[in-house]
Formats: structure tokens, sequence, C-alpha cells
């Protein structure tokens, strides 16, 4: 008697136990998608353009059936438990096999491939339309805008598109392969070296937005974000004329600095002696949101620090170490870059 009840205690105790356990994880559960649910700024669900929305509509398509699905399978089953001996026949049970195991499933994949199809069709291009040349490189985008009949404006690490006007993203690679996906905005592509691969979009949603590149790339893949800004069509006129212009740096020390640590030989600032072409170019870095595609802040310390130990912040980035660089002249340098706006 006595034995019992302590363990009918222990019992109790435990059961508590695993109540309170239960709870904390739904509670850690619904935190999570709490969480996910508020970032608007890099996910599938907050689309901010046209081709987003389809995929997001499917998407939403799909879970909702395949909860009428589950439920409708749970029903069946219940009802199957309960019925009075004698009810249900061998025969009965495999026509309902046939029928809801190879009939169903057969319409139901055909009637979402009728759907579904008609999604694939990516929007018409015409001439008059705005291309944007993205390169994927370890691990940084090279970017080249092309609006019709004017020459290219290049640029790096970040991409404006105008709202409401259909823009088709040119995707390449110069090293391996990488994958372009801007969630909010459409699905992923890949980027691949000798190939030219189009997406094309609209953005619908003005706003700042967050894409990444989502093919394992090296080290610092994790690292190769880029940042989206999604303009009104005059602002973003007015943006692109601004970055056709070559740079117009203040007289600083920074920029004979720049010269002189051979800076030069990687990196373009147009209007300036600089004309390297194996990193990103500078000619208006400091109109960026971040520095080293959304590694870091554009802050002058930030900058100042990857001039000297790129590797601190992303391991095997492409670009070499200045650690004999004193930090003052590094600091002048990175005031100088964020000076060309
Ligand atoms: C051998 C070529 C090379 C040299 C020399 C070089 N860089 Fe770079 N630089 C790169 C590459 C490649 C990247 C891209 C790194 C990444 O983000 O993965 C880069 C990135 C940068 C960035 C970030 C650009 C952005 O869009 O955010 C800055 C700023 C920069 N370099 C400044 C300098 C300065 C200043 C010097 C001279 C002290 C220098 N670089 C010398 C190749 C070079
Ligand atoms: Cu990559």
């Amino acid at each position: 008697m006595y034995k019992y009840k302590v363990g009918a205690r222990r019992v109790r105790r435990c059961e508590k136990g695993v109540m309170r356990r239960a709870r904390r994880i739904f509670g850690a559960m619904a935190a999570t998608l709490l969480i996910a649910g508020c970032n608007r700024h890099q996910s599938a669900l907050a689309p901010f353009g046209a081709e987003a929305e389809q995929v997001r509509h499917l998407t939403l398509v799909l879970v909702v059936g395949s909860v009428v699905i589950l439920v409708a399978l749970a029903g069946l089953w219940v009802a199957a438990v309960r019925a009075p001996e004698g009810r249900l026949s061998h025969k009965g049970g495999m026509r309902l096999v046939l029928v809801l195991g190879a009939l169903v499933p057969t319409l139901v994949l055909f009637a979402l491939l009728l759907y579904a199809l008609p999604m694939m069709r990516p929007r018409p291009v015409s001439r008059a339309d705005l291309r944007i040349t993205v390169t994927g490189e370890q691990f940084w985008w090279r970017v080249a805008y092309q609006p019709a009949g004017t020459p290219p404006v290049t640029a790096a690490n970040e991409v404006r598109i105008p709202v409401g006007r259909t823009v088709a993203f040119q995707l390449k690679a110069s090293d391996v392969i990488h994958s372009f996906w801007i969630p909010g905005l459409a699905g992923k592509m890949d980027m691949i070296p000798g190939r030219t691969n189009e997406l094309v979009v609209r953005a619908d949603v003005p706003g700042r937005y967050r894409g990444a590149c989502t093919e394992f790339c090296g080290l610092s893949h994790a690292r190769m974000a880029l940042d989206v800004v999604a303009m009104e069509p005059a602002a973003f006129d007015r943006w692109l004329a601004l970055q056709r212009r070559p740079a117009a740096p203040a007289p600083a020390r920074g920029q004979a600095l720049f010269a002189e640590n051979g800076c030069a030989g990687c990196h373009t600032v147009r209007g300036t002696g600089a004309l390297g072409t194996i990193g990103p170019d500078l000619t208006h870095f400091g109109s960026r949101l971040r520095v080293a595609a959304g590694t870091l802040p554009m802050e002058t310390e930030a900058i100042a620090r990857f001039i000297r130990k790129p590797d601190d912040a992303k391991p095997g980035a492409r670009m070499p170490a200045f650690p004999h660089l004193p930090p003052d002249d590094a600091r002048q340098i990175a005031t100088y870059l964020q000076g060309l706006q």
C-alpha cells in the first residue's frame, strides 16, 4: 500500500514534468513561428513582387489542400476502426485502396499540374525593359544595369529596381555555381559559369529587402547577401543617372593612400585612375547600404577593419589582407570611400 502511494505520487510528479516540458516546447515553437512571421525583410511569405506572390499563393493552395486530405484520411481511419464487426469487407477495402491510392492521387496531381503550369511561364520582356546583369563571384555580386539604348552602369553588392516595371535579371557566374534568390521577389535561379539564365520579375511594393546566395559556393557562402531596394520609377531613374556619373571625391588623404597601396589594381573608382576589375566597383561605394555583400555595416571602423583583415569578417575572401597598414591610414581610406556617394 505504502509503496503504491509513492509510485502514484511519482507518476503524478513525472506527468507534471512532462506537461511542463511540453508546454515549454510548444511555447518555443510558437515564439519561433512568431519571430519568423515578423521577418518581412527576407521572406517568401511576405512578397513584394508579382512572381513571389504566385509562389506564396501556390504554397497556400498546397498547404490547405494537404491539410484537407490529411483530415479526410484521419476521418476515414476513425470510421474504419469504429465500424461494427462484419460491416467492412476485404473486397471493399481493396477497392478503396485502388481509388484512394491510385485514382485520386493521379487526378489531384494532374489538376495541380494544369493549375501550376501557366504560373511557370515567364513574364514577357520587351526591348525597352531594363536588364540587369548580376554575376556571382566568390563572395560578392557584380552588377551591371543595362537600360535600353544607353551604355551600361556598373555597380556591386546591391540591386535597385523600379516598382511596377518589368526587370529582366541576366544571371551569370565567374568561378563556381552560385544561386540568386530574393525571396520576397521571385523564386531561386542558379548562376552557372558559362551560361546566362534569365529571371524576369516585377516589384510592386517599394522598400528595402534582402537576397542571398543559395548554392554553397565556398567558405564565405553564408556571407554573400544582397541588399535590394525597390524604388518609385522616377526616383530610380534619378538614382541611376547619379550612378552613371564618375566619382566626385572630395580632396582626401585617403585617395592617395588608396593609390599607394595598390587597391586600384583590383578596384575601379570611375573618374580617378583606379581601373581594376577583380574586386567590386567602388565608384559610388558610399551610397550602398552595407559593406562586403551584406556582411558589415557602412561604418568607418568596420570598413577600416575589413581593409586590414578581410578574413576576419569573411573567411576565404578573395581580397588580400593589409595588416601592415597603420589603422589610422585604413580609417583615412575608409572615410575617402564613404565619401564616394
Ligand atoms: C587582389 C585584389 C584586391 C586588392 C589588391 C584589394 N581588394 Fe578590395 N576587394 C577585393 C575583392 C575580391 C573583394 C570582395 C570581397 C568579398 O566581399 O568577398 C573586395 C572588397 C572590398 C571592399 C568591399 C566592397 C563592397 O562592395 O562592399 C572594400 C571597401 C575594399 N575591397 C577596399 C579595398 C582597399 C581599400 C584596398 C587597398 C588597401 C583593396 N580593397 C585591395 C579584391 C581586392
Ligand atoms: Cu555564392
